[in-house]
């Protein structure tokens, strides 16, 4: 038996062949761009929970306007929802300014947002690390403790620019620090405290080499990576750099930078986060960088790129770019 397609019949397959070809290629072709959102936003800490993809920034506007939190959440990394100012300074009795570099943890249904605030340059002044707390990830997030967890200077590390890791035997650690030196905590189980560490000492210094702050943890294949930014914050130079080490306490031994400038992309690439995706093992950076052309301190966005890892498990160089990721749905 044979049929005919008659030159209407024709003409509607091709369209309807081109119009299929062309939401397949949308459908792949889809990419978050850089930034991943609008406006001024650093330090971006990425956590998946619930099925989603969040990303908490600090507000980079002008430093006396850096008084409160917006969230951001995506199903995919390419939608991105924003949940306007999730914690405020208002609500924090201690907190007045210099609202910084969220580390955002989910344990028993509930949400807890690490964050510092004043910026305290002494012991005498109050301010430091502290924590919140909300039944949802978009917050509202109510101050745990009323006071900082952590108040005063430790090994010469100013408290700020917090990161909250929780090892395999389910202790929780908090790793932090600016001015040069990061130091680490055994954190308690309902998060209102530190403990002792196994020799007795409360704060044990891990400065890597070159250490400037922003310090992140992760393990892979049962080695603790340790990064942080280095260079001025202010600076095209600002970059991260990693080691790796056999427990959360270290030695860390710097290997070398991985994510930097790209005169032609952006400048001061750094602060970041890491996002693993279980189901596809792919790995990203959520970091800041700036404009090119543009030195203002405090203009910085969000952006997000690969990270791959070579048979070594050593991390490869991050390519930043202008196109983002690829669409990865949770579900
Ligand atoms: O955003 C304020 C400060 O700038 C952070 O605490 C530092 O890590 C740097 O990114």
């Amino acid at each position: 038996m044979s049929s005919t397609i008659g030159p209407r019949a024709f003409i509607a397959g091709l369209l309807l062949f081109a119009t299929t070809i062309g939401g397949l290629q949308a459908a792949t072709q889809q990419r978050s761009g850089n930034p991943v959102f609008p406006s001024w936003y650093a330090d971006p800490e990425a956590a998946i929970f619930d099925g989603q993809y969040w990303i908490y920034p600090t507000w980079s506007a002008r430093y006396g306007e850096q008084t409160f939190f917006d969230a951001f959440s995506s199903p995919d990394l390419v939608h991105w929802t924003k949940h306007g100012h999730v914690l405020e300074a208002k609500d924090v009795r201690w907190a007045k300014k210099a609202m910084w570099a969220p580390a955002l943890v989910a344990k028993d249904g509930k949400y807890y947002f690490f964050f510092s605030a004043n910026d305290i340059q002494s012991d005498k002044e109050v301010g430091g690390i502290g924590v919140a707390v909300s039944d949802k990830p978009e917050g509202p997030f109510r101050d745990l403790l009323g006071k900082p967890l952590i108040g005063a200077f430790h090994h010469g590390a100013q408290p700020i620019d917090q990161f909250v890791f929780k090892d395999v035997d389910g202790q929780y650690y908090i790793i932090y620090g600016g001015w040069k030196h990061a130091n680490i905590a055994k954190l308690k189980s309902d998060f209102t405290g530190v403990v002792p560490l196994d020799d007795g000492s409360t704060y044990r210094e891990i400065t890597p080499e070159h250490y400037v702050e922003g310090p992140v943890m992760f393990l892979r294949n049962g080695k603790y990576y340790l990064m942080w930014s280095e260079g001025g914050w202010t600076g095209p130079d600002y970059s991260v750099a990693y080691a790796i080490a056999d427990s959360p306490l270290g030695p860390f031994r710097r290997i070398g930078k991985v994510l930097q400038q790209d005169p032609k992309i952006a400048t001061g690439a750094g602060h970041h986060s890491v996002i693993h995706v279980a189901a596809d093992d792919s790995w990203y950076i959520v970091y800041h960088r700036r404009p090119l052309g543009d030195s203002e301190a405090n203009h910085r966005v969000t952006s997000i790129d690969r990270m791959y890892f070579d048979d070594k498990g050593f991390i490869k160089p991050v390519v930043i770019t202008n196109e983002g990721v690829e669409a990865n749905p949770l579900r």
